[in-house]
This record gives C-alpha cells, structure tokens and sequence, in this order.
C-alpha cells in the first residue's frame, strides 16, 4: 500500500469527498460515518485480542434475545454506546443486547440521527476463531420528533427505505468496512498498523445470478414446500448437466455469509418456519441494513413475499425471514413459494 499514491483513498477522503458533493453540507453526516468507523476500529482490535484479555466466552446473562451474552458483545455494545454516542449526532440507540431503546450520550434537540445496531453478531462463533460482524442501520429523525430533547420509539419504526446509511463490519481475515448512503455500495479494508480504512471494493455489485446457496439445511424438515422445493433445485440442478448444481456454504455467522454472497453472488436464506414463523433474524439491525446494502448493489431482499426494505417494524427486536442476494437467485425462490406456499 503506497500512501505517498494519489491513488490511496482513505475512509475519511471518500467521506468528505461525498459530502463535497452536497452543498451546505454541515459535516454531521460525515461525523456520523466517522464515529461509526471508530467504533468498528476498537471493536477490530478487541476481537483479535480477546484470547489474550480473557474475553472469550460467556458474561454469564442472557439478553433479550434469551441468547447466552458473549463477553465480547457486552464489550463491542459499550463501546458503540461510547464512540457514537461521544459523536452528539444521535438521540437514540437501539442494540441487539439491550431490551429497550436508549438515549444516546450527548444526544440532544440538535441530534439529527437514530441508529440501530447489532454489535457484534455471530457471537458464538468468536471462541472457534469464525468471522464476526457488525450491522447498523442510521434513520433520520422524523419531522415530528426532530428538535426535541426527548427520545422517541416512533424514529425507530420507519422502513428501511427510510435508512440514510447502512452498513457491516467484518472482523475476518482483515477487517472489512461496507456501507452505503444511497449512492452505491463501498468496502474499505482496515490497514491495521496505520488505524485507517482503505477504499480496496469501489462500487460493490452483486452477479446477477449466483451458483452457491447458503442456509441451515438442519431445518429442512420444517421449512415450507416452496422453500424445499427450490432448495430440491439447486441440490439436484435442473437435469441439463452437472453444472446446473449449486454448492452449498454456511459459516453460520450472518455478515459473513452476507457479504460471500455480495462478493460470489448466490442466495442466502433463513427461512421461517412452523416452530418460528417470523425466523431468527432481527428486521432493524440485521435485515433491513443489509438489505439496503444488497439492493444499492444489484440484489434483493425479501421476506418470501415481501421487499424487506417495505417493512416497518412494530417492535425493535421484531424478527423476519429473511432471502437475500442475487436478483435471479431471489426472484426464483420467490416464485417456489407463490407457487408452493
Ligand atoms: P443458526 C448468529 O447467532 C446468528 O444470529 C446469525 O449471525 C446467523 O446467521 C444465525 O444466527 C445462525 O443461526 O440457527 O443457523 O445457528
């Protein structure tokens, strides 16, 4: 990496670049991207150092989720609570490892923003050394809130068309940073010894059509007809040749089976089913981000019938199936379930 190279974008270039792009920009929304960033930067070198500091395993609570809490998730959430809220451009935060909505440090009636985020998902694979992730979602707050010194639920309860930028961490094999404001999808990787995010995946498009589905096959039996049906197809492939056969991965871990799939192209799928009709997936800070990124790069995200991006939570930790990749992959489970339930 040349740094002395007009052709090194750092993070920080690419985000005051955009934000040149609006005139009268205040600089807020950059500050936004940038406390983002800092947050994922101590969280990166947390997870690499967790088997050193003893923070492996388990806090010993269950949160509201009713999942075992990682000592790392109680890590990466203060230190989200911490760098955004410092920010003062939010008035509120919602996190996977909190019940409730919560103020945001210095947020005040001048705080433009809400965010809503899973910290560190995939938590239980941070003890056997699997990528872990990061996903936020950041909504403006609505006319009718904005101003106030108070707090409100209903800033929460917008579709994630309704997102102003979304985006993932992948604390991997490198550190990878992906997000967008509306504009395309961009991916910056962690330059470790220098603490800045590098522009490495400029303007991410997702293939068309993609040969590698991704699920947990374990629930065959519970899924619908349709789901099994189209599952049936790419496993035994069209009858053509052998080549219409798909490969199968799941790492089990959201982001990373997410972002293979914006890279390779393909499907990912966590299906309801007859014990959970509504799947295991949060809509806000899990679904609706990455189906902002999927869609900004070419793909889709559904529910099985419905854009996921049309869909306004009720609640906070409201879950959804979720299908979500290539547009062909999608379009074609889509129709296995409208013609077989
Ligand atoms: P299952 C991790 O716990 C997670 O929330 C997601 O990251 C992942 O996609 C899913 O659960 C895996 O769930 O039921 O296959 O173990």
């Amino acid at each position: 990496m040349d740094f002395t190279s007009s052709k090194t974008v750092t993070l920080t270039d690419f985000i005051f670049a955009e934000q040149m792009k609006h005139a009268g920009a205040s600089g807020t929304f950059s500050n936004v991207l940038l406390s983002i960033a800092l947050g994922t930067k101590i969280v990166s070198r947390g997870v690499n150092r967790a088997g050193m500091w003893d923070m492996h395993g388990a806090a010993g609570s269950t949160n509201v989720q009713g999942e075992q809490v990682q000592k790392l998730d109680v890590y990466a959430d203060k230190v989200f609570e911490t760098t955004l809220g410092r920010s003062g451009e939010f008035m509120a935060m919602v996190s996977e490892e909190r019940e409730d909505m919560f103020a945001a440090r210095m947020g005040d009636s001048s705080s433009q923003y809400v965010i809503a985020f899973d910290p560190l998902d995939g938590s239980s694979n941070i003890d056997v050394n699997v990528s872990i992730g990061t996903i936020f979602g950041v909504y403006r707050r609505l006319p009718e809130t904005e101003g106030s010194s108070k707090e409100s639920l209903s800033d929460f309860q917008q579709p994630g068309t309704a997102q102003v930028a979304a985006g993932y961490t992948i604390y991997g094999s490198s550190t990878m940073f992906v997000f967008t404001t509306g504009s395309g999808v961009n991916g910056f990787t962690l330059y470790p010894t220098i603490g800045e995010f590098i522009l490495t995946h400029p303007n991410m498009q997702i293939p068309e059509v993609g040969k590698i589905y991704s699920c947990n096959e374990a629930y065959f039996a519970r899924w619908s007809k349709g789901v099994q049906q189209y599952l049936r197809k790419c496993k035994d492939g069209d009858g053509s040749d052998e080549k219409s056969k798909y490969s199968m991965r799941y790492v089990g871990s959201l982001v990373a089976d997410f972002h293979r799939t914006l890279l390779k192209g393909g499907i990912f799928m966590y299906p309801g089913d007859a014990k959970n009709p509504n799947g295991k997936l949060r809509l806000l800070y899990e679904c609706a981000p990455l189906a902002f990124i999927v869609e900004q790069a070419g793909g889709r995200a559904i529910n099985g019938v419905q854009r996921i991006m049309d869909l306004t939570p009720e609640n906070i930790h409201q879950r959804t199936p979720l299908f979500i990749g290539s547009r062909q992959n999608v379009d074609e489970v889509e129709a296995a379930i409208a013609a077989h339930g």
